[in-house]
C-alpha cells in the first residue's frame, strides 16, 4: 500500500535545512539515496533536487509504528516530516528526527543501474534507464554544470544588447545545402528537421540588430563518435554592422564570462568531478593562428601532410590538441570548403570565417556573412545549389540587408569539455544517436 501525497507539501528543500531551523518541524521530499538499518538505528539519506540530508530514527525516540513502516529501498519515493536536530557526524551537521513519513513509491529490490555511486554502470545501461540515471550525484552536478552554462550565457548576452530570437525547426529545404538532413512528412509533403539556424538568425539580424538563438538542431550523420550525437543543442550568434573580427571578440568575452560564472557558483559540482584544478578562467584574447599557419603548423612538428583546402583531420587535430591546448581560433579558412554564406576574404582564395578550438575539439564555427543578393546568387551557384530553392531567403537581401557576422557554438561539445566527460551523450538528457532514438 502507498500512501497518498493529501495535504502534505514541503516546507523546504535539502539545501535550505539550515542550523537556523533546529528544533523546527519540516517536510522534506525526495529519494532514498542510501539506506541503512543496524537493528535499533536507521539511517535514510534523503536526496532531492539540490542535495541529501540524513533521516535518523532510533527505536525508542520515535513511535514503534514509524520505526517498523520505515523499511526502504533504494530510490523510493518519500516524503518526511520531523524535526531538524544538529548532529555533528551527519553530512551537513544536521539530521531530522521523523515524526512520520509517507511512502509515495517504491522501487524493485535489485535496480538496474547502480545508484550506490560506488561504481559506475555502464553508459548504454545507464541512458536506456536515464531518469533514474540523472538523479546520480554524478548525473546532478554535470547538469547543474549545464543550466549554469545557459544562464550565464543568456545574462551575458542580454546585457549587451541581444535579442532571443526562436526560429522553425521545420523546414521546407536545406539550410546550408548539406546533406545532413532528416526527411520529414509535413502533411502531404516532404519536409525536413532543421540543421541550423543559419539562414533565419541572419535574417533576424536585419531586424533586431543582435540575436541569439539556444535550440536544437539535427544533423544525419552516422558518426558514432565520442563527440557527434543525431540531435546538437546549438547557440547561435548573430551581429549586425559586425565582421568576423567583432564576433571574436564577443565569444572570447563570453567564454571568459560563463567560465568565470561556473568558478563562483559550480564549484561544488566542480569538485564532484575532479574538474575543480582544471577549469581555469581562460585569458583573453585568444591565440588566432590562421588556416595556413595551422597546416604548417601540422607538417612541420607532425610530419602529418594535410592538402590545401582539406578539412582538418581528426588525427591532426588529436595531435594539435597536445600542442595547443587553451582555447584558440583558427582562422581564414579555404573559400571551397565553407558554406554559401560566408564572406571571401581579400584574397578571394580565402574565407572570413573561424572556428573555435578547445585543444584538439572544435566548439564553434562562424564568420562574417555576404550580404549582397547578387553576390549570395553567385555563391550559391558556386556551391552547385539552385538559388530558386532559396527564393524566400534571398528576398530578404532585397530589404536593406546589414553587414553581419555570426557563430554557432556546440552546447553539448562545450559541456562535454567543461565537465571533462568522455562522451558526448553524458552532457544530453536523452541524446540522440543513429543507434538511439529511446527513451
Ligand atoms: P557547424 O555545423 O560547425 O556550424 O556547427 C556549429 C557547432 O555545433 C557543434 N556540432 C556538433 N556537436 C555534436 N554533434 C554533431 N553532430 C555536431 N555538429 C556540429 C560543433 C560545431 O562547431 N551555421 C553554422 C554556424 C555559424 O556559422 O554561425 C553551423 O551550424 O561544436
Amino acid at each position: 500500500m502507498l500512501d497518498e501525497l493529501g495535504d502534505w507539501r514541503k516546507t523546504h528543500y535539502t539545501k535550505d535545512v539550515s542550523p537556523e531551523l533546529v528544533g523546527q518541524e519540516v517536510i522534506l521530499g525526495g529519494w532514498v539515496r542510501n539506506y541503512r538499518d543496524l537493528g535499533g538505528l536507521k539511517f535514510i539519506n534523503l536526496q532531492d533536487k539540490y542535495g541529501e540530508r540524513q533521516i535518523t530514527l532510533k527505536k525508542g525516540d520515535i513511535s514503534d509504528e514509524l520505526f517498523e513502516k520505515a523499511k526502504l529501498g533504494y530510490q523510493y519515493c518519500i516524503m518526511v516530516k520531523g524535526k531538524v536536530k544538529t548532529f555533528k557526524k551527519a553530512p551537513g551537521g544536521i539530521e531530522i528526527i521523523p515524526s512520520d513519513i509517507k511512502i509515495l513509491n517504491k522501487t524493485p529490490e535489485k535496480l538496474p543501474i547502480d545508484m550506490t555511486g560506488e561504481t559506475i554502470s555502464e553508459l548504454d545501461l545507464r541512458l536506456n534507464n536515464r531518469p533514474l540515471d540523472l538523479r546520480s550525484q554524478r548525473n546532478q552536478a554535470i547538469f547543474d554544470i549545464r543550466g549554469q552554462v545557459l544562464n550565464s550565457i543568456r545574462k551575458f548576452l542580454t546585457e549587451r544588447d541581444f535579442t532571443e530570437i526562436t526560429t522553425p525547426k521545420i523546414i521546407g529545404s536545406a539550410t546550408e545545402g548539406g546533406t545532413e538532413l532528416f526527411p520529414i512528412m509535413y502533411f502531404d509533403k516532404e519536409a525536413f528537421l532543421t540543421q541550423s539556424a543559419q539562414l533565419y538568425k541572419e535574417q533576424l539580424s536585419g531586424v533586431y540588430e543582435r540575436v541569439y538563438e539556444i535550440s536544437p538542431a539535427f544533423r544525419a550523420e552516422k558518426s558514432r563518435t565520442r563527440r557527434h550525437v543525431c540531435e546538437i543543442f546549438t547557440l547561435d550568434v548573430e551581429m549586425a554592422f559586425s565582421n568576423m573580427y567583432d564576433v571574436l571578440t564577443v565569444l572570447e568575452e563570453l567564454v571568459h564570462k560563463v567560465i568565470k560564472d561556473i568558478r563562483e557558483n559550480q564549484i561544488t559540482a566542480l569538485r564532484f568531478l575532479n574538474m575543480e584544478n582544471k577549469t581555469i578562467i581562460p585569458e583573453i584574447p585568444f591565440p588566432r593562428y590562421k588556416y595556413d599557419e595551422i597546416l604548417e603548423l601540422i607538417e612541420n612538428k607532425f610530419s602529418l601532410n594535410i592538402e590545401w583546402g582539406e578539412d582538418i583531420s581528426t588525427e591532426a587535430y588529436r595531435k594539435l590538441g597536445n600542442e595547443l591546448t587553451e582555447y584558440y581560433y583558427i582562422t581564414h579558412w579555404p573559400m571551397i570548403i565553407k558554406p554559401f554564406y560566408i564572406m571571401h576574404s581579400k584574397n578571394p582564395k580565402y574565407s572570413e570565417s573561424f572556428d573555435l578550438q578547445m585543444g584538439w575539439l572544435e566548439l564553434t564555427s562562424g564568420g562574417s556573412r555576404v550580404h549582397n543578393k547578387d553576390h549570395l546568387i553567385a555563391a550559391l551557384e558556386s556551391k552547385g545549389l539552385n538559388p530558386i530553392s532559396f527564393k524566400s531567403h534571398l528576398k530578404v537581401f532585397d530589404f536593406g540587408m546589414p553587414p553581419h557576422a555570426g557563430f554557432g557554438l556546440g552546447i553539448d561539445r562545450w559541456i562535454t569539455f567543461l565537465c571533462g566527460l568522455d562522451d558526448i551523450r553524458e552532457s544530453i538528457f536523452y541524446p540522440r544517436t543513429p543507434d538511439r532514438l529511446t527513451p
